[in-house]
């Protein structure tokens, strides 16, 4: 980079001194990631308060040669937004582009910008009487260019599919500066190449989306939740088939917790408790949902798991008679990063299998993680009605957790060569961001890689977004 101090100067002249933040005191938060596994240092965390000033700031650093790492709610679990330790990298938040421009309840469709927090746009769009079905456990922080740029799962995919099928048009500040503005609202546009899903999942290597046209979808009248004791993942795949041949179309998530998972949450979480009088060895929650009225889902819940009691698949389950008893069984889903993180040093494997591959995925990475470090504590969670596990590994107790992390490839590895073997995949929702990016030649190496390189230097001939992420 050259010349940073006019650069800061001229940021500062554009964007005003509240958009350019220079102290370390102010710029510290930014530079360490949720899962502190990257402490990185900034000459300058930007905050444009609109796309002209995203735009500007991008030209300005473009024209200095300095790399930008865009930032949302800096929620990546795999470092996505996390900057250098070298200090040449500025930060540019987007948390100031924070309006809904517009929701149509006749057409279906939010016009959004990128700072809102996921939350916000959950609860914006149901104040107008629709449901935005997209949700993942750091929804309260994440911003919707974040989660945009990284094409986040979560725990609906199952029925709405990732967060690339409800975008209907972006708006695009380009590495030179230049916006694109692609929001359109169409269901419909056969007109060349389909680029906003080149931005999406990109994870701001190719653009920064300033702002979105998302699809939004019925409000349900009627939800019920259960929680239910299995005794196995081959059970919980059993009792997904059983809510799918009843009604398919009604399951709304489909979320499998181990044992130890459930375990630590109510070890490390104040207020959670588990509604049922003994622990089990893995649990299921289901969520039913239908904009239907009528509907009755809770008696189709209860038939469902009365013959799974029945069967003994099931050794226990609670449908939840409330909002209220809703939101705690689903605390007990999401707070498990958080419990994790408490409990020490954890690897992450962020994967996909088919889901009826699920259960033996589950089995065969334990196996492996418990020969290659015994004492390991395996946490395998997640999104069981879509094939993506979280096969995560706590430290043994007690264990140095920098040790246990300095083999952190080495387990992931272990658990990647069983993925690949059940033809999944490294990589399920998370992302690549800057830790897995050594995975690609092997994952993704050839002509596809060698495409995505091609890409980028189109786009970002210099480099300068977000680079170090998802290429090698
Ligand atoms: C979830 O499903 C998130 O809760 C985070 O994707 C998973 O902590 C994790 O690995
Ligand atoms: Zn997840």
């Amino acid at each position: 980079m050259h010349d940073l101090i006019g650069l800061i100067g001229a940021l500062t002249a554009r964007l005003g001194p509240a958009g350019v933040l220079i102290d370390p005191a102010d710029t510290e938060a930014y530079c360490e990631d949720w899962r502190r596994l990257y402490h990185g240092r900034t000459p300058a965390v930007l905050r444009p308060a609109n796309t002209d000033e995203v735009a500007s700031a991008v030209r300005l650093c473009a024209e200095h040669g300095a790399a930008i790492v865009p930032q949302g709610g800096n929620t990546s679990m795999v470092g996505g937004a996390a900057v250098s330790e070298d200090g040449s990298q500025i930060i540019l938040s987007l948390s100031r582009l924070n309006r809904v421009r517009e929701i149509d309840p006749l057409d279906m469709t939010m016009v959004i910008e990128a700072g809102v927090p996921l939350k916000a746009a959950q609860e914006a769009a149901a104040d107008a009487g629709c449901l935005l079905p997209l949700s993942i456990s750091s929804e309260g922080s994440a911003q919707i260019g974040g989660v945009l740029a990284t094409n986040a799962g979560g725990n609906n995919t199952v029925r709405y599919g990732n967060a690339r099928d409800l975008v209907l048009g972006v708006e695009v500040v380009l590495p030179d500066g230049q916006v694109w503005n692609g929001l359109r609202r169409l269901h419909k546009d056969n007109t060349g190449y389909c680029l906003r899903q080149l931005f999406v999942g990109s994870e701001g290597t190719l653009g920064i989306i300033t702002a979105a046209v998302l699809k939004l979808y019925p409000r349900p009248r009627e939800t019920a939740v259960a929680l239910c004791a299995v005794s196995s993942p081959d059970a919980a795949l059993e009792l997904f088939n059983r809510f799918q041949q009843n009604d398919a179309a009604a399951i709304q998530a489909y979320e499998f917790m181990s044992g130890l998972g459930i375990e630590l949450v109510l070890q490390h979480i104040p207020g959670c408790t588990l509604p049922f009088a003994k622990l089990a060895p893995q649990y299921v929650l289901v969520e039913l949902a239908t904009p239907r009225a009528g509907a009755d889902l809770h008696s189709a819940m209860e038939t469902v798991l009365a013959a799974a009691l029945e069967d003994a698949l099931v050794s226990d389950a609670v449908i939840a008679e409330s909002g209220a008893q809703i939101a705690a069984l689903w605390r007990l889903r999401e707070e498990h990063s958080e419990a994790q993180r408490r409990a020490g040093a954890s690897v992450k494997n962020d994967v996909s299998v088919p889901v009826s591959k699920v259960p033996e995925l589950i089995w065969r990475a334990t196996m492996a993680c418990e020969h290659l470090l015994p004492g390991i504590r395996c946490v395998p969670f997640g999104h069981l009605g879509d094939g993506n596990i979280h096969f995560n590994v706590v430290q043994p107790e007690g264990a140095d957790g920098a040790a246990f992390l300095a083999r952190d490839h080495e387990i992931m590895d272990a658990v990647n060569d069983i993925v690949r073997d059940l033809d999944g995949s490294f990589s399920a929702e998370h992302g690549v961001g800057r830790l897995k990016p050594y995975m690609m030649p092997e994952w993704r190496g050839g002509v596809e890689l060698d495409l995505m390189r091609r890409i980028k230097s189109a786009l970002d001939p210099h480099g300068l977004l977000n680079p170090g992420k998802l290429l090698p």
